[in-house]
């Protein structure tokens, strides 16, 4: 188990003589649970590849259903586990949420009593300087996969050769010893649903909490985007209201030089008729005293 693109089908592949498609794309490639066969220590081993809790097409609660029903189906028909072996990239340079679920579900789906058959195991070391990922591997021990590894789980590099992945598997079929997951006898023993598994309720848990920060999210944004439409109206009306005070200055102005030149008019009137009614009065003055021509300076 693992997610996707951590290597589950290129080490089933890489153990037995099936040609699963491998993922070389951002899209998973495993939808279905599939088992090869192949020999280990002259033992027959079944290996089962699963598709990861993060697949393109599938929800988590499907995979989580195909995965459950499987096992509690061959646990129903009499099969049990050897072993189980959950494959994580030492290439990733942080455990991101994809990552993180995985793990999760992981650890509810074995239960504690089935660690001591688990594998941990790390691949793509030829992708990564070996004291980086040594350190990602302290990190993963310390912290991701302390409580796995204080009740029995085991860390292991996978290397890129057929014989790192076979020792690997060995080291679990030597043990002959059956395992029953927590999956298998909650579904089985205890006749409870998928998703009422301890698996299922960290699933739905986990869906719930993702559905609660996206609805967070949504509202911030929300806000986020009133809030900047609340200013630029504001921008908008303060652009406006200074656009209205210019105009009506100019206007004020405008009609202040109107009102100026018309007194002007108005004075320039009165001399006028001012300076007529002095020549007037002149020529009047002129005609009775002289009778003669008349001079108007
Ligand atoms: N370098 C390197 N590439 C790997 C290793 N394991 C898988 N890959 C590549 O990783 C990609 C995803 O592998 P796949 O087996 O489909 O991953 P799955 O989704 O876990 O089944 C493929 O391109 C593989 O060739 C490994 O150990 N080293
Ligand atoms: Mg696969």
């Amino acid at each position: 188990m693992g997610p996707t693109g951590a290597g589950k089908t290129t080490l089933v592949n890489k153990l037995s003589n099936a040609n699963f498609k491998v993922g070389y794309g951002l899209e998973s490639e495993t939808q279905h649970i599939q088992t090869a066969q192949c020999h280990i220590n002259g033992q027959q081993v079944l290996l089962i590849d699963t598709p990861g809790f993060d697949d393109t097409d599938k929800s988590d609660t499907d995979i989580l259903n195909l995965i459950a029903t499987h096992l509690a189906n061959s646990y129903r028909a009499g099969c049990r586990l050897t072993g189980i072996l959950y494959l994580h990239r030492i290439t990733d340079n942080r455990v991101g949420g994809v990552s993180y679920k995985n793990m999760k579900i992981f650890e509810k789906l074995c239960g504690d009593s089935a660690m001591a058959s688990v594998i941990l195991c790390t691949t793509m070391w030829g992708q990564v300087p070996e004291h980086v990922g040594a350190q990602r591997e302290r990190e993963l021990a310390a912290n991701f996969w302390r409580n796995m590894i204080a009740k029995g789980a085991t860390m292991r590099r996978v290397l890129d050769s057929q014989e790192s992945a076979t020792q690997i598997v060995s080291s679990l079929v030597s043990l002959r010893r059956p395992v029953t997951l927590a999956v298998q006898s909650e579904i089985v023993d205890q006749g409870k649903s998928v998703l009422d598994t301890a698996a299922g309720r960290d699933l739905n848990r986990e869906k719930e909490e993702a559905r609660l920060r996206m609805e967070a999210e949504i509202e911030r944004a929300r806000q986020e985007a009133q809030r900047q439409m609340e200013e630029e109206q504001r921008r908008i009306q303060a652009q406006l209201e200074q656009q209205r005070l210019a105009h009506e200055a100019q206007l004020a102005r405008e009609a202040e030089q109107r009102r100026i030149e018309e007194a002007n008019r108005q004075a320039e009137m009165t001399r006028l008729q001012q300076h007529l009614a002095t020549v007037q009065a002149q020529v009047h003055h002129h005609r009775r005293r002289n009778r003669g021509p008349c001079v108007v300076q």
